[in-house]
């Protein structure tokens, strides 16, 4: 058996270094793409403000874990009215994070360490003290369209005219904001202070095609595309009885950025995010009706976070995983993700307790998984944040008796790296509270520890670069209401995975899954806190779970025949004895 398992793991260590050679220009389709916040995940200069240089710091971090792809939120010039969304200069770095040599540097290490990188991208809106909006407030005739204005509808009085219609922000109130300078309001999807880009003035268009060109030339591997839904809004300016998301203008603006980037170079990926769609506008991110032609690559699916709650049961979740994998077109690859700046935390919005279980969901189901930076540690909310700590614009705009509901300052506290002052994260006071459970909650702990929430999402890591995982098919079942099953198969090896999601002890026939396994199927990974090891030999017609176990169970055709043998030689070696 020892033998066995250090060939495995010899196995499992060519196919990484296969995998990682990332030649070929597909290199996206298994990517586990780790999202950073810049502002809270390392601070080089003590200045309480994560940067860039501090993401340099940790490049072995995320090698170590097994990590391939950075996806880093916007470190751009801003005037930092929302984490950074609200650019004034796309094609510069803001001294809050760095330089551009710092950049430079980042880009250079990371490709040395086989590591890619994601920037993210923002065209629906700039900030409003953008070089673009100055001019156009002041309708210099170059930029007069390059922001959607309206003049309002005029007052019997000749008063300041009323909004154009009754459209809202994200953030809440209108979307109108009169400018007096030029007399006319514009409109803003997001905080008064980001005014939306007319993406329908083809100048706009070419201004932000030079962005994207800028930074593949500095060595971008692609894009995640912010708020994509909102980019356009109707032109006719109708008040709706729904909000209208994902004009038909959208996809084509996605269809003709693919063609640049094609075009421009390759293996460059675009991944929009696409928020609160409904399923058929999703796919339509993929490519057009006839599939004649190619949009983006990676649609980002948020139907793990939008349709399943801490109460779902495991029908809920089969449905909505399969609602989503029955609608992909031929030959799409599918992406998930639990969590994300603009929510609250997996850990807290389904859990604590079932962290390790969906980690598992996410690095197991086919394709892609976005990690959020401290989901591997199981980082929760910080809901003890004070009002006069809140940062986000979206909890300052609400009422400071109900900010909280609103509040992405929550799960957007540092990283927990040590147990030593703020986390280890800055010694200079932090732009937004540490959580203090870091105490005891911090990536060190669980490196020392024997087993962690980090120990089992690196495993999983590794095992998802596993080409049953890769390739293999799924087959989920809800084997009982509590329990989610489902099976990865491939060329005669196959996986199963059962996932308790409630507090209850069960027992499930898990074989439904898979009729090849049986009375001897080994446990190859566990929940950090499960009775079970790695190793375990579990009958899975009669599989015991205890409250949020999850457990990968393994069966190779190899392993099977290789154990008879070992049976045998035993019984040989025992009659000799
Ligand atoms: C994938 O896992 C199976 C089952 O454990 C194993 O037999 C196979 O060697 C693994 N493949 C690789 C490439 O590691
Ligand atoms: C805007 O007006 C339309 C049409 O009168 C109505 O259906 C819709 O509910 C209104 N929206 C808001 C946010 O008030
Ligand atoms: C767990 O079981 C309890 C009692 O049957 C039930 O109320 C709850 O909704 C179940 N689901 C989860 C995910 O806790
Ligand atoms: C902090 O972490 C160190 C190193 O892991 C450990 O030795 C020490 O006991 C921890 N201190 C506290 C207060 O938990
Ligand atoms: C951790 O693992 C080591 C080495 O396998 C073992 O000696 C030790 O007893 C384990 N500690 C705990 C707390 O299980
Ligand atoms: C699971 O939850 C759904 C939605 O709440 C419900 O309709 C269904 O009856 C539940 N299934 C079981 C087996 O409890
Ligand atoms: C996921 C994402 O990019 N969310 C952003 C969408 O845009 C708004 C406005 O810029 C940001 O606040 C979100 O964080």
């Amino acid at each position: 058996m020892e033998l066995l398992k250090s060939l495995f793991i010899l196995f499992t260590f060519i196919a990484i270094a296969v995998h990682s050679q990332l030649t070929d220009e597909s290199w996206w389709k298994t990517a586990n793409i780790y999202q950073i916040s810049p502002l809270s995940f390392k601070d080089s200069d003590d200045d309480g403000k994560g940067d860039i240089k501090g993401i340099i710091s940790k490049l072995d971090y995320f090698v170590e874990t097994g990590i391939n792809v950075l996806l880093i939120t916007p470190f751009f010039e801003t005037n930092m009215v929302d984490f950074a969304y609200d650019v004034t200069n796309y094609v510069k770095v803001d001294e809050t994070f760095g330089t551009m040599s710092d950049i430079e540097e980042l880009f250079a290490k990371a490709k040395e360490k086989n590591l890619r990188i994601i920037l993210d991208f923002v065209p629906n809106h700039t900030s409003n003290r953008h070089e673009w909006f100055l001019n156009s407030e002041i309708s210099v005739s170059e930029y007069e369209n390059f922001y959607v204005w309206h003049d309002g509808i005029p007052q019997k009085n000749d008063g300041q005219p009323l909004p154009p219609n009754n459209w809202t922000s994200e953030y809440g109130g209108s979307s109108w904001k009169w400018n007096a300078m030029r007399e006319a309001y514009y409109y803003h999807k997001f905080a008064e202070a980001q005014p939306d880009l007319n993406l329908r003035e083809e100048k706009v268009i070419q201004k932000l095609n030079e962005v994207l060109k800028f930074w593949i030339d500095k060595g971008a591997d692609g894009f995640r595309i912010n708020a994509v839904s909102q980019l356009f809004e109707d032109a006719a300016f109708l008040e709706k009885s729904d909000i209208e998301i994902n004009l038909p203008q959208t996809y084509e603006l996605i269809e003709r950025w693919r063609a640049l980037i094609d075009e421009y170079s390759s293996g460059k990926v675009l991944i929009p995010q696409v928020w609160n769609s409904p399923i058929a506008d999703l796919m339509r991110y993929y490519q057009n009706d006839d599939g004649s032609k190619q949009r983006a690559q990676i649609p980002m699916n948020f139907m793990l976070i939008n349709e399943l709650t801490a109460t779902s049961n495991a029908s809920e979740f089969k449905r909505v995983i399969e609602s989503y994998t029955s609608a992909l077109p031929e030959g799409a690859i599918a992406n998930w993700l639990l969590g994300s700046h603009d929510h609250n935390r997996v850990a807290s919005r389904m859990g604590k307790e079932k962290i390790d279980g969906l980690m598992i969901l996410l690095q197991t189901l086919p394709g892609i998984s976005f990690n959020f930076y401290g989901d591997e540690i199981g980082m929760e909310d910080y809901m003890d944040i004070s009002w006069e700590d809140t940062m986000d614009i979206q909890a300052c705009n609400a009422d400071q008796n109900d900010f909280k509901r609103f509040s992405r300052d929550v799960a957007r506290t540092p990283f927990q790296w040590d147990n030593s002052t703020n986390a280890g994260f800055s010694s200079g006071k932090p732009w937004l509270p540490v959580n203090p459970s870091y105490i005891e909650n911090n990536l060190d702990a669980q490196i020392k520890t024997n087993r962690s929430h980090y120990k089992l999402f690196k495993e999983l890591l590794v095992l998802r670069k596993n080409e049953t995982f890769i390739k293999g098919d799924l087959n989920i079942q809800a084997l009982n209401t509590n329990v989610l099953g489902y099976s990865r198969s491939y060329n005669g090896n196959s996986f199963i995975i059962a996932i308790n999601l409630n507090n209850t002890h069960e027992t499930v026939d898990a074989s439904v899954l898979n009729v090849k396994f049986g009375d001897e199927s080994e446990i190859y990974l566990a929940s950090s806190d499960s009775s079970y090891n790695s190793g375990d030999i579990v009958n899975v017609k009669n599989l015991h779970l205890m409250p949020y176990d999850a457990v990968i169970i393994k069966y190779s055709s190899a392993t099977k025949i290789t154990l008879s043998l070992l049976t045998a030689m035993m019984m040989i070696v025992k009659i000799f004895l």
